[in-house]
C-alpha cells in the first residue's frame, strides 16, 4: 500500500519543449532562476502570462474535477451497507468539497473569481477529469472510486505537492493527507467484499472491469501526444509524466489486485523482468477524448445535477452576503 510518502524522482520529468528558442527578458530570467532552484512563485510575484494561464487553467480543472467527483459517491450515501460506512462515505464526500474549495481559493490568487470559473463549468466550457463521467453501478464502485480513482489521484498529485506556485503545492499537501485515507477506505470495501459471499466477491471483479481502463486514460493522453507537458516540466507545475504516472500506477496495484484474490481485465498485462515494469495492452483513446468533449456515459446528468445544486443553493450565497452587509453597516454604525 502506497501512502504521500511515495518517492518520485524530481528530474524524470515530461518530455522536452518542442517549437523555438524564446530570448528571456531580465523579469523571466529571474523566474526561471527562481523556479529552476526549486523557490516557489506567489501570487504578488512577476510571472510569465502563460504561466498564470496554465496555472489557472490546470488548477481549476482540478478544482472542477473535485466538486463533480462528489456525485458518483455521493449517489451511494443513502445506500451505504451499514452505519459505519455511511459515516465514512459522507466524511469522504465532504473532503471531496473541501478539496475544491482550497483549489478554487488557490486559482482565485491568479486573478480570476469563483463565479467566473463557476460560469465555466456550468456552461461545459471548462474541463473536469474524464474519470467521473462513468456510473456507479453498485456498492463495488464506491470501493473502485475510492482504491483505484484515489489511488490514481494520489499518484498524479504528491508530485503537484512540490509545484513551483506557493499556493497550490501547499493546498496539496493537505489534499493528498486526506487522499490517502480516502484510497485505504476503497481498498477496505473492497477487501471485505473478496473475503465475503461469491457474488459479493462477483461484484468487486464487475467494478474492477469496469473501472480499470477509465482510470488508466484518466492520467491524460500518452507523453506524445500531450500538448503541455513540456512547457508545465520546465515551470516545474508538472513533475513526472503522464505515461511515466501511469506506469508508477499499474505497478503498485497489479500486486494490491492479487491481494484481493481480483483479476485485472487485461490479457496483455506481464512483468517484463528486463524493464522492471508491468506491460499492459492498448488504451482505447478514442473513448477517452469521446468522454473528455461531453459524450461519456453521465456527463450530461453530472453537470446538470451540478447547475440545479448550483442554483438551488443560491438563497445560502444571497443570505451570507446579506449577513455580512448587515454586519458592515452595524460595524459603521457603532464607529461613527
Ligand atoms: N480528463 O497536455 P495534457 C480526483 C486534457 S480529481 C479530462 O497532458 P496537462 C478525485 C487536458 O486538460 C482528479 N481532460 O494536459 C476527486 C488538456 O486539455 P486542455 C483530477 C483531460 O494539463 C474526487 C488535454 O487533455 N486531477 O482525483 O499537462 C474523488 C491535453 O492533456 C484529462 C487533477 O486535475 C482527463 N483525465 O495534463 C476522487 C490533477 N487528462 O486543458 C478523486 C491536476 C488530460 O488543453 N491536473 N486532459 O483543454 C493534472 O495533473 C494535469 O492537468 C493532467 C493533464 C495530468 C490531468
Amino acid at each position: 500500500m502506497y501512502t504521500q510518502s511515495m518517492d518520485t524522482q524530481p528530474d524524470r520529468s515530461a518530455p522536452a519543449e518542442k517549437g523555438p528558442a524564446t530570448v528571456m527578458g531580465p523579469e523571466e530570467q529571474r523566474f526561471q532562476a527562481t523556479v529552476d532552484a526549486e523557490g516557489k512563485i506567489e501570487p504578488r510575484d512577476w510571472m510569465p502570462e502563460a504561466y498564470r494561464k496554465t496555472l489557472l487553467r490546470q488548477i481549476s480543472q482540478h478544482a472542477h474535477s473535485e466538486i463533480i467527483g462528489m456525485l458518483p459517491e455521493g449517489n451511494w450515501i443513502s445506500r451505504a451497507p451499514s452505519l459505519k460506512r455511511k459515516a465514512i462515505l459522507i466524511a469522504k464526500v465532504q473532503d471531496e468539497a473541501g478539496h475544491g474549495l482550497y483549489l478554487y481559493s488557490a486559482a482565485e490568487t491568479l486573478g480570476q473569481s469563483r463565479d467566473q470559473m463557476m460560469a465555466a463549468l456550468h456552461t461545459g466550457r471548462a474541463k473536469y477529469s474524464s474519470i467521473f463521467n462513468y456510473p456507479t453501478l453498485t456498492w463495488a464502485d464506491v470501493g473502485a472510486i475510492g482504491w483505484l480513482v484515489d489511488g490514481a489521484a494520489i499518484m498524479n498529485q504528491i508530485p503537484l505537492c512540490r509545484c513551483s506556485y506557493g499556493p497550490y503545492a501547499r493546498a496539496m499537501i493537505r489534499v493528498c493527507k486526506e487522499e490517502s485515507f480516502h484510497q485505504r477506505q476503497g481498498f477496505d470495501i473492497m477487501l471485505s467484499l473478496c473475503k465475503g459471499t461469491a457474488s459479493q466477491k462477483a461484484m468487486a471483479q464487475d467494478a474492477l472491469d469496469r473501472w480499470w481502463w477509465p482510470v488508466l486514460a484518466m492520467f491524460g493522453p500518452p507523453d506524445a501526444d500531450s500538448v503541455h507537458s513540456g512547457q508545465s516540466a520546465k515551470w516545474k507545475i508538472k513533475r513526472v509524466s503522464n505515461d511515466e504516472l501511469r506506469q508508477k500506477f499499474v505497478d503498485v496495484t497489479v500486486p494490491q489486485a492479487e491481494l484481493l484474490g481480483l483479476r485485472i481485465p487485461d490479457d496483455h498485462l506481464e512483468w517484463n523482468a528486463e524493464r522492471n515494469h508491468y506491460d499492459y495492452g492498448a488504451i482505447d483513446w478514442d473513448d477517452f477524448w469521446r468522454v473528455v468533449n461531453g459524450d461519456g456515459p453521465c456527463n450530461k446528468e453530472r453537470l446538470a445535477t451540478r447547475v440545479k445544486a448550483y442554483e438551488n443553493g443560491q438563497w445560502v450565497r444571497d443570505a451570507a452576503v446579506a449577513y455580512a452587509n448587515k454586519q458592515k453597516a452595524r460595524q459603521h454604525k457603532e464607529a461613527a
